[in-house]
């Protein structure tokens, strides 16, 4: 006996009808409201995490919640006010801060939501990716495809946070989560030198190594992008005479697949932005969702009209179809991932310049 929506009639026989109907689990759609919405019904709000808050809160799970074996990871995971309490930042991105103290490490596993984090401050961690030893930096971006091994290490004297973004809620809804511990034995610990996928993807602009071919993995085969390249890349960009950065003072990069141009994996797309004081970018809004984490300057952030400022390690959610504009009162960057090539995958990707 169905027990969800049931739809009365005054007519008896159209009223029997309708219980036959939800007896046999069906239902009528001339009585179904909300699904064909003219513009998306968008759960998740638009919601800024102060990045100070973030940092204490992070300090004081350190000093209370062991990690380790047994206690993982120590995560401060987003969780969104208009999504009924589920620790997602909106309704395909997962967003968190993760602290790990020194002399820490999280331990190996694997999952099918693609991970990635995004070094807000300090350095010396490092993660091994498949084995594979990335060192961490403030400003770099280390990826974790999907069901890649990794697990984190801190063998300096202080503490670090970084950002992490997941598609675990997208994953979620398709119903491919899974999950595997890793065996207990720590990786082979990070030399000084670089990652094997640095030095083979990473070698400088447009150098690949010999016997690179078509077609390219799902996934980027460079795990980390380190901050100098990306600054360097950004700083081009704006210095550019006659360039569109050069004009609208809004020099943005995206993180790219070296042998293919593609997006870094087939759900997230992450981009770096540098907006100078008195930028004249436009607002914009566009399906899917992001998340904003800011780097380094300050300035504001207005979504759908409502202002709010941002400072080093805020973290913002951007619905879908919520209006943004940025302001900068300082160089202002901002490291952002989206849900972008899902959409695009699927025909579904929209943008509207101007609104709000
Ligand atoms: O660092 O492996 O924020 O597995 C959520 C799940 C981080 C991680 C998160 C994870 C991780
Ligand atoms: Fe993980």
């Amino acid at each position: 006996m169905a027990t969800h929506r049931f739809h009365a009639a005054d007519d008896a026989a159209l009223n029997a009808l309708y219980e036959d109907i939800a007896d046999k689990d069906l239902q009528p759609l001339w009585e179904l409201s909300g699904l064909l919405t003219p513009t998306p019904n968008v759960r998740a709000v638009p919601h800024r995490w102060l990045g100070k808050e973030l940092r204490e809160l992070g300090e004081r799970a350190g000093e209370l919640v062991p990690v380790d074996r047994g206690g993982d990871r120590r995560v401060l995971s987003l969780s969104n006010p208009g999504l009924g309490g589920a620790p997602y930042a909106t309704a395909t991105l997962w967003g968190a801060v993760q602290y790990l103290g020194p002399g820490e490490t999280a331990p190996a596993h694997r999952h099918t939501p693609a991970a990635l984090r995004f070094v807000l401050d300090g350095e010396g961690v490092w993660t091994a990716v498949d084995g594979d030893p990335l060192h961490m930096s403030a400003g770099d971006l280390i990826l974790t495809p999907s069901w890649t091994w990794h697990e984190h290490h801190n063998p300096g004297d202080l503490p670090m946070t970084w950002f992490d973004a997941l598609d675990l809620p997208l994953v979620e809804a398709l119903d491919a989560v899974f999950f595997e511990p890793g065996d207990g034995r720590a990786a082979p610990s990070a030399n000084a030198g670089l990652s094997a996928s640095e030095r083979r993807f990473g070698g400088g602009p447009g150098l690949l190594p010999g016997g690179t071919s078509a077609p390219a993995p799902a996934h980027s085969p460079l795990l980390r992008y380190r901050w100098a390249d990306t600054d360097r890349a950004l700083t081009g960009r704006l210095g550019e005479p006659g360039s569109e950065a050069a004009r609208t003072g809004h020099a943005h990069v995206r993180f790219a697949d070296p042998t293919s141009g593609r997006d870094v994996m087939p759900t997230m797309r992450c981009e770096m932005h540098r907006y100078l004081p008195g930028h004249t970018a436009p607002a914009e809004r566009r399906t899917g969702s992001a998340l904003i984490a800011v780097f380094r300057g300050a300035g504001a952030v207005e979504l759908d009209g409502v202002v709010e400022s941002l400072a080093p390690g805020d973290l913002i959610a951007v619905p879908s179809w919520t209006s943004v504009r940025i302001r900068a009162d300082e160089p202002l960057q901002l490291f952002s991932v989206s849900d972008a090539p899902v959409l695009e995958a699927l025909g579904l990707y929209r943008t509207e310049a101007g609104a709000g």
